[in-house]
């Protein structure tokens, strides 16, 4: 009989999680049971995300009669993951008032164990769920009433998603310089330009920046509109589809380039300042962005392990050899790490929603209390830069943990690598968050929230066999402390420091969260796993801090 190797298989997506079941038993407990039928669905859908590999979105621009359609159909897959979206309340479990403040602890736990089975489906709720957000800080009252209730409806025929375009051909980072233009037409506006990175073109609506006629250049100059896409009869409202784009990865997103001849909109606030008012936004697609990256890690790291006792070279299995065993800690506790400070995000999420049930209705936002806003302010984009990263490298490593297997298409396994590249790129690179934290540690008040939220994680974490990580964590958060200070006054220092400080700070806080966690886990017997994971976690390295000589960099670059 010739030898056949068996596949990785994956277990329940819940119970088989390292640090999750601990998570939620720790801040929301109830959900466990729901999240554990989940964590089968989750293994469900993978196999039919395997089955359903070769379908990718199609766009067709013309009918048989000669008329412009721009029609895209996408995967069965799509179809399904919309269905189950809304029903398991991806984007609604963030706005309702069950869990009280842990309602996006619920939300996101659901997301991290259904995600990596949806086939990037989390890109238009993402969208969704700060277009949710985006109005109900616009104090837009018309649109609040009209389109978050579909926006947040777990009914799948009700339920909405959302586009967000902001890139054009001038740029996805620097906004700025936005070519669309508005023209007052009637009661409304109406938008002329070229959109270069539109996902979820199926979506229902989108949000959008334009610059009315007449305004001054330059990000103030802008305002934010929302468009709805189709007309009652479903034609696009003056949109055309001119292709979708041939990615890397998240192929079965139907990311498009768009132009819009004259497409009506409706001024969600204030007529200039639109990237202002857009700000909601980014920081909740930054932090699902994190818990995309962690969960993309996840599901490479459960096929690995499971792989590694599925799989026998050079007379034991592959758990059972110390170097393949020791490569596995490694990359265990990366994903431990972030997956502590992604949650810790998403909790700060939900303080800066001023929980769930403020208000009759619940979904009107009153703000958190200023110390979390300063530290949230912060703490998301350390938390979406340091954890893209962490996921393209981990996510590499973890299929070359499958050998020779992880680098075919027909596993499955290299698309989970494709489809974490976008994760540094999308929502703003490592260097633009990077630079972001400075602007963000620059308004006062956020560096102290930073060192306090270190020190308070690390001061609950008494047990001896933390120390280390402890002391690790502490020390490099004095070296980034010390390094920001001195170089301030130095803008090309700071500024070519910057990615080095902000992943400095984003392991710094991840050690913290981590050991912090690992203290509960032994208090509530959760067992040494996590704490084995934060010493592990600071052997990996925490401190990146350094200044490089000028002159070497202008020779390297
Ligand atoms: C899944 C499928 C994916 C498909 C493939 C996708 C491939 C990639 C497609 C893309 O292109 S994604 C790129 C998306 N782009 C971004 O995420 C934007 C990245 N750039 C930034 O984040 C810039 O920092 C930013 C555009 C915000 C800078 O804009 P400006 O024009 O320099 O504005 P400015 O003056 O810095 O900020 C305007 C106001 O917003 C300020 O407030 P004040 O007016 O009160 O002073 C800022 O403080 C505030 N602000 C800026 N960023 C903020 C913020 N407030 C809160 N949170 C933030 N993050």
């Amino acid at each position: 009989m010739p030898f056949f190797q068996e596949p990785p298989r994956l277990g329940n997506q819940f119970d088989d999680d390292p640090l999750l079941p601990s998570w939620i038993d720790r801040f929301v407990p109830s959900v466990t049971e729901e999240l554990r039928s989940l964590g089968d669905v989750a293994v469900e859908y993978y196999g039919k995300q395997l089955a359903d590999r070769e379908n990718e979105p199609v766009l067709t621009q013309w009918d048989a009669w000669g008329n412009r359609i721009d029609k895209i159909e996408v995967s069965p897959l799509w179809h399904e993951a919309q269905k189950l979206a809304a029903k398991h309340g991806m984007v609604a479990a963030g706005y309702e008032a069950h869990y009280g403040k842990h309602a996006r602890t619920h939300q996101f736990a659901v997301v991290h164990v259904l995600g990596p089975s949806l086939d990037v489906y989390s890109c238009p709720l993402a969208m969704t769920d700060g277009a949710t957000r985006t109005l109900l800080s616009s104090g837009n009252r018309a649109l609040i009433d009209r389109i978050v209730p579909r926006l947040t409806s777990r009914d799948p025929s009700i339920m909405w998603t959302s586009g967000q375009w902001m890139t054009e051909r001038t740029g996805g980072s620097d906004v700025s310089q936005t070519e669309t233009i508005a023209k007052p037409d009637g009661d409304g506006w109406r938008l002329y330009g070229t959109k270069w990175f539109t996902s979820a073109t199926t979506s229902e609506m989108a949000l959008t920046l334009a610059r009315p006629e007449g305004n001054v250049l330059g990000s103030r100059g802008l305002a934010l509109f929302f468009v709805e896409l189709r007309d009652a009869n479903g034609r696009l409202r003056n949109i055309q589809v001119n292709r979708l784009k041939d990615k890397l990865g998240t192929r079965k997103v139907p990311t498009a380039e768009l132009t819009l001849d004259g497409t009506p909109a409706t001024l969600v606030g204030a007529v200039t300042d639109g990237v202002r008012a857009i700000t909601p936004m980014l920081s909740i697609t930054r932090t699902w962005n994190a818990v995309s990256a962690v969960s993309g890690m996840r599901r490479g790291l459960a096929l690995a392990r499971d792989y590694a006792r599925r799989r026998k070279a050079f007379g034991a299995m592959l758990v059972d050899k110390p170097l393949h065993a020791d490569t596995l800690a490694m990359l265990e506790a990366e994903y431990a790490g972030a997956f502590c400070l992604a949650f810790r995000s998403v909790e700060l999420l939900g303080s800066l929603d001023g929980g769930p049930d403020m208000e009759p209705g619940g979904l009107t936002p009153t703000g958190g209390n200023d110390a979390d806003e300063r530290l949230a302010r912060a703490l998301v984009p350390i938390a979406k830069l340091t954890t893209a990263k962490q996921a393209v490298a981990v996510i590499s490593d973890a299929i070359e943990a499958c050998g020779g297997a992880g680098y075919v298409e027909d596993t499955g396994l290299p698309r989970i690598l494709a489809d974490a590249q976008v994760l540094p790129i999308w929502e703003g690179t490592t260097n633009v968050l990077s630079l972001d934290t400075l602007r963000a540690l620059g308004k006062g008040g956020a560096l102290e929230a930073i060192t306090a939220e270190v020190e308070g994680n690390c001061a609950a974490a008494t047990d001896r066999g933390l120390a280390r990580p402890i002391e690790a964590a502490r020390a490099a958060l004095r070296h980034a402390t010390a390094w920001v200070v001195e170089a301030m006054p130095q803008p090309d220092r700071l500024e070519a420091g910057a990615r080095r400080f902000a992943l400095t700070l984003g392991r710094t806080l991840e050690l913290a969260l981590l050991c912090r966690h690992a203290q509960w886990c032994l208090d509530h017997g959760h067992g040494p796993r996590t704490a084995a994971a934060a010493r592990r976690f600071a052997m990996n390295g925490v401190d990146l801090i350094g200044d490089a000589v000028l002159e070497d960099t202008k020779l390297l670059a």
